[in-house]
């Protein structure tokens, strides 16, 4: 008899920085979503695909669910809530060191109402002790009793960085995802451009690299990439754009050496993933309130309508 196969579209939500991209790019085994110590690493929806003998799994990772201040604020949001209903299931993270606080229960309520099935997944469980993590799930437990009226919530501690229970969670996705065809070939991990994840590489190193306030205001736009026909190089121009000349003066550095690091360190892994050398270029540039700015988001590459 044939194997039936498994396919659907698996969201991951939970509040900032408890660790959403690291998760996915665990389980599709692959570093394709940045990510970083800081909350709102991740500004737009970042789809990628999971292919093995039990079936396709298509995750959508998503900006952490938080309170909109600005529009980038308010777009990220868009970005996280408008995938919940049209998914097969929703991964639902949260953080192992403590039950659902405030911001973990606003998560919650919005998901009880998608009607969407949801897996809670504590996540980190190699940064506390394990006597911790048993009642941080019967918490949540509690919680979605609450919400559903449903004893059996599905919850599972796992940890990105030691491989603890993902291959558990793969599991119980692929035993909560539909039969059907593979939507991708079984080759395709993303349908992000090489262009956009080079672009969210440099972003990722200004955010590791420096303090919040410069990085939060800061977008990267490549201006150019071209592959050289003669040998295996790419070059590669990108904007750093910045709200103000001080942010300016402090992404280039003391004698340009800030501008320096974030380049070497983003090249090297550019180069990772396209496979040849780079010639990085960056150029730092002031945009006054473009996280306020429609038309300016937009040509940054965070468009509203494509959400
Ligand atoms: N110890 C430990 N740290 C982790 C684990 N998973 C993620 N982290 C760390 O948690 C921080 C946030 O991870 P991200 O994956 O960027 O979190 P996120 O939820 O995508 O964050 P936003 O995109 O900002 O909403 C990073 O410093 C990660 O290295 C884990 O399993 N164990
Ligand atoms: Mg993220």
């Amino acid at each position: 008899m044939e194997n039936t196969r498994k396919a659907g579209f698996v969201t991951i939500v939970g509040k900032p920085n408890v660790g959403k991209s690291t998760l996915m790019n665990t389980l599709i085994g692959q570093k394709i979503a940045i990510t970083s110590y800081k909350p709102q690493t991740t500004r737009t929806r970042i789809r990628t695909v999971y292919t093995e003998e039990r079936g396709q799994i298509v995750f959508l990772d998503t900006p952490g669910i938080h309170k909109p201040s600005t529009r980038l604020g308010e777009y990220m949001d868009r970005a996280a809530e408008s995938t919940l209903k049209e998914v097969d299931l929703i991964l639902f993270l949260a953080e192992s060191g403590s039950g659902p606080r405030e911001a973990d229960l606003e998560v919650m309520k919005l998901l009880s109402r998608t009607g969407t099935p949801v897996i809670t997944v504590i996540t980190k469980t190699d940064a506390v002790k394990k006597a911790q993590i048993l009642p941080v799930i019967s918490e949540y437990a509690q919680k979605w009793k609450l919400l559903t009226g449903e004893e059996d919530a599905e919850i599972i501690p796992v940890s990105a960085r030691t491989g603890s229970g993902i291959e558990e969670l793969k599991t119980m996705i692929f035993e909560k995802l539909p039969e059907g065809e593979p939507f991708y070939d079984e080759d395709t991990v993303t349908d992000e451009t090489e262009r956009s994840i080079a672009e969210e590489i440099i972003r990722e190193k200004i955010l590791r690299l420096l303090q919040d306030e410069v990085p939060h205001g800061t977008a990267v736009s490549i201006l150019s990439m071209k592959f050289r026909e003669d040998r295996p190089l790419c070059d590669i121009n990108a904007d750093i754009i910045c709200e103000r000349e001080s942010h300016k003066g402090i992404l280039i550095g003391k004698g340009g050496a800030m501008l320096k690091k974030i380049g070497m360190a983003a090249r090297t892994d550019i180069e990772e993933m396209l496979g040849c050398k780079v010639n990085l270029k960056l150029f730092v540039k002031v945009r006054k309130d473009w996280k306020d700015n429609e038309n300016m988001m937009k040509s940054l590459g965070y468009n509203v309508k494509d959400l």
